[in-house]
């Protein structure tokens, strides 16, 4: 119905009617590989059909530049798909939801209640350290036996969002807890199998099965939440929120008319679609990147060492290390760095869309273009990064030893669309890994192979299932202090 999209002179992979590209685009591999290796063969921007949609692949730093923050308001906006629009009531949230003046108020207000509860207060801090204790005893009750961490740390950074959100924190074995930890994993096996790009949405027809488990899993979290819901509003009260519920009810009543918007504004669904994702971004992203860090950490333990060795002088034995410490521990912030470079849980970012008229590197661009980032060959990109398939996190350093960020260097996307838990999630990154550090090591079990670092692609990239030993370090035999 639509005029054929302009394509310029981007180079284009040929297309047949209703299968699109398809057929070039030969069996298998992930998208974030496929399009590095596409870029080899077509140059860093290339389109391609996916089915009926023209979409544009962006593989240098400059061009991603441009797409994310030159001319971020024109590619601010996100295509529809069918699994997040059930997921989110119809793009109620923030990630999946298209472009509007009412997403834009919804995500200041969701920014501010991050800034709020996280970023520079102590009360994460003291969220962080609650959980990271538990966490500690959990790892060191397995003895000198070898084990899986990811339940624990996935347990650990849940009870942190279940904090930051509704001021619950579980203890091991809560019900609740377990219920929150079982629909996620429900959600994320079922949504989006390789990736949020569907590249093969003709061959890989959604299995009835998996819908009806989504729309189960789905079921749960409302119940939980909606329940949720109703006893934060039953108990607001005035003064300061105590927690991302409170701040949401609370901001919401300063209501759409105030900021001049048609409709309803932000509604009870916004609020629980908000809630909703909050766990789900924040769990998903932050526990896999603490276990990518840990499986490159057993593949060199001399970084392992040099981080321990950095905290030891830093911060010493008596104390946890706190938020404070983090302008003495530099070395850690690259080895940070270095994980979610070399390892991006979000490989190709979100898909995007031209919301008008634009144009990338030259080329134009129509409105309605998908337009898909690839930071994997952005990370990866030789032009950008010397060896980049070594793990070697002084690279985040500068001759003088002081940190170097390079801009080709973006985890968290940029611009309108960038992550709104950046904060966040650095603050606890920082606050898990040098606590665990400081109290103990990791080993690989007695002849276990090192960790397999291909990762696997399911809605984030994620490490095979590996397994570690853990040793107390001198003083924290008992897990904590
Ligand atoms: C979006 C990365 C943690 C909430 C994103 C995007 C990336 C990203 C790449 C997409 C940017 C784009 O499409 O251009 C990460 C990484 C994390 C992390 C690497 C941890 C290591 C979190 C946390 C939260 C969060 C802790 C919240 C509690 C969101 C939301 C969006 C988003 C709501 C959608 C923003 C929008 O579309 O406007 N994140 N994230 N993320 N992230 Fe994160
Ligand atoms: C994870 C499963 C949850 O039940 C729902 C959910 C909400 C937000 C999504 C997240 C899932 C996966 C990771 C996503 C996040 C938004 C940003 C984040 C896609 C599907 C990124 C960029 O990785």
């Amino acid at each position: 119905s639509s005029p054929p999209p302009a394509r310029s002179s981007i180079p284009c992979l040929p297309q047949l009617p209703i299968l699109g590209s398809l057929p070039w685009l030969g069996g298998g591999l992930p998208p974030h590989l496929l399009f590095t290796k596409l870029a080899h063969r077509y140059g860093s921007l290339f389109g391609l059909f996916l089915g009926p949609h023209y979409t544009v692949v962006v593989n240098s730093h400059q061009h991603a530049k441009e797409v994310l923050l030159q001319r971020g308001r024109d590619f601010a906006g996100r295509p529809s798909m069918v699994t997040t629009e059930l997921l989110t009531r119809g793009g109620k949230d923030i990630a999946f939801s298209d472009y509007s003046p009412l997403w834009k108020l919804h995500r200041r207000l969701v920014h501010n209640s991050f800034t709020l509860f996280g970023e520079g207060t102590s009360r994460l801090q003291d969220v962080v350290f609650s959980a990271v204790d538990s966490l500690c005893s959990e790892l060191m009750s397995n003895g000198s036996r070898g084990f899986d961490p990811s339940a624990a740390v996935t347990r650990a950074v849940t009870n942190v969002v279940c904090t930051l959100v509704f001021s619950s924190t579980y203890r091991h074995g809560d019900a609740e807890l377990q219920e929150v930890i079982s629909y996620n994993n429900g959600i994320v096996e079922t949504i989006a199998r390789g990736g949020l790009v569907d590249i093969y949405p003709w061959m890989k027809v959604f299995p009835n099965s998996s819908l009806r488990k989504l729309k189960e899993c789905i079921a749960v979290r409302d119940r939980l939440l909606t329940r949720k819901l109703e006893e934060h509003k039953a108990s607001l009260a005035e003064g300061d929120p105590s927690d991302l519920l409170d701040a949401l009810l609370k901001g919401k009543k300063g209501g759409p008319k105030s900021h001049g918007l048609e409709g309803e504004g932000i509604t009870d669904d916004h609020v629980l679609m908000t809630a909703a994702e909050a766990f789900g971004a924040g769990v998903e992203t932050t526990s896999t990147t603490l276990l990518w860090i840990l499986a490159y950490l057993l593949h060199h333990p001399e970084v392992q060492q040099r981080v321990q060795k950095e905290l030891d002088e830093n911060v010493g034995a008596d104390r946890a290390a706190n938020l404070s410490d983090r302008g003495h521990l530099p070395y850690l912030d690259c080895v940070i760095n270095e994980g979610m470079r070399i390892r991006p849980v979000s490989p190709v970012l979100i898909p995007h869309t031209a919301m008008t008229d634009s144009s990338i590197g030259g080329h134009a661009v129509r409105r309605g273009t998908r337009v898909l980032v690839n930071m994997w060959s952005i990370h990866h990109d030789p032009q950008n990064w010397e060896k980049p398939d070594l793990f070697q996190p002084e690279r985040f350093l500068d001759d003088q030893g002081n940190r170097a960020t390079p801009s080709c260097f973006m985890p968290f996307g940029a611009g309108p669309r960038v992550c709104v838990g950046e904060s966040l999630a650095r603050l606890e990154l920082f606050l898990f890994l040098s606590s665990l550090l400081q109290r103990m090591s990791f080993r690989l079990p007695e002849g276990a192979p090192p960790p397999n670092l291909q990762g696997r692609l399911g809605v984030v990239l994620q490490p095979m299932p590996y397994e570690v030993v853990v040793i107390p370090r001198p003083g924290w035999e008992g897990g904590a202090r």
